[in-house]
């Protein structure tokens, strides 16, 4: 059975006593669950988050790192340095990263490799923007995103590979793809991995859909066979609709 997951992406919000407050208020209302649910708060927040969640079942990942261990690379953060505060899950390749600080398959690939050797977790986000899906490119593109940033990879590695298809049009749009949009999208990415590592690895990947998931939208995107959770953005930063989101899974 392929892990569930819901995860809370809460990009750049948040200062200390919201992240602690939140966090409280999740941890005291989350429910009973066969989902894994995860948070990703501001990398300033991590340690707080991490220590305020020790006795919960809610993960903490991080939004980005660095692909190198240590450096002169001003402002950034390696996985050695996750790890040390037992952050073992990161997303990586989201499209605000690949749109606002030009992050591409080559680059990502790097990061893929950096977070594997520490053993992390890794949600790997990718999608087509509005033109892509407009001109009947868009599995064309998600296709290369996927082969060019994971398709190297060792077949053993894909344990440690949570896939999250976001398409860029209905991020923060309010729009999301529909229930059949994501499932179509999603068994194509599966049927993508089955062609070169095979289906035993492909029906274990969790692949999530990430696009305006709401708690009015989350049932029927959940309900298709293909969709293992979400990557959830607006939605994540308010308790009642997180926690709505992780019962409708
Ligand atoms: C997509 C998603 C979370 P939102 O970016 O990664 O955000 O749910 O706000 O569209």
């Amino acid at each position: 059975m392929r892990k569930k997951i819901v995860a809370g992406n809460w990009k750049m919000n948040n200062n200390l006593e919201q992240t602690e407050a939140l966090l409280s208020e999740l941890s005291a209302k989350l429910p009973d669950t066969h989902a894994e649910v995860v948070v990703a708060p501001t990398f300033v927040n991590l340690t707080t988050a991490q220590r305020n969640l020790q006795s919960s079942a809610i993960k903490v990942a991080a939004q980005n790192m660095h692909f190198a261990e240590s450096g002169a690379y001003t402002g950034e953060i390696s996985a050695d340095m996750l790890m040390n505060i037992h952050v073992d899950t990161v997303i990586l390749g989201h499209s605000e990263r690949r749109a606002y600080f030009g992050e591409d398959d080559a680059l990502l690939s790097k990061k893929v490799q950096a977070a594997l050797e520490k053993d992390m977790t890794i949600i790997f986000c990718f999608g087509e923007e509005l033109e892509e899906r407009k001109s009947g490119n868009h599995f064309s593109v998600v296709e290369s995103q996927l082969k060019n940033a994971l398709f190297d990879l060792d077949a053993t590695a894909w344990k440690n590979i949570v896939l999250a298809y976001e398409p860029v049009w209905a991020i923060g749009t309010g729009e999301t793809a529909s229930p059949e949009q994501a499932q179509e999208m999603h068994a194509f990415i599966r049927k993508t991995i089955t062609d070169s590592y095979g289906a035993d690895i492909s029906d274990e990947v969790s692949i999530l859909y990430g696009g305006s998931v709401k708690p009015g939208n989350a049932g029927d995107i959940f309900g298709k066979p293909d969709v293992d959770g979400g990557l959830i953005g607006g939605a994540s930063l308010k308790a009642d609709d997180f926690i709505a989101i992780i019962k409708a899974i």
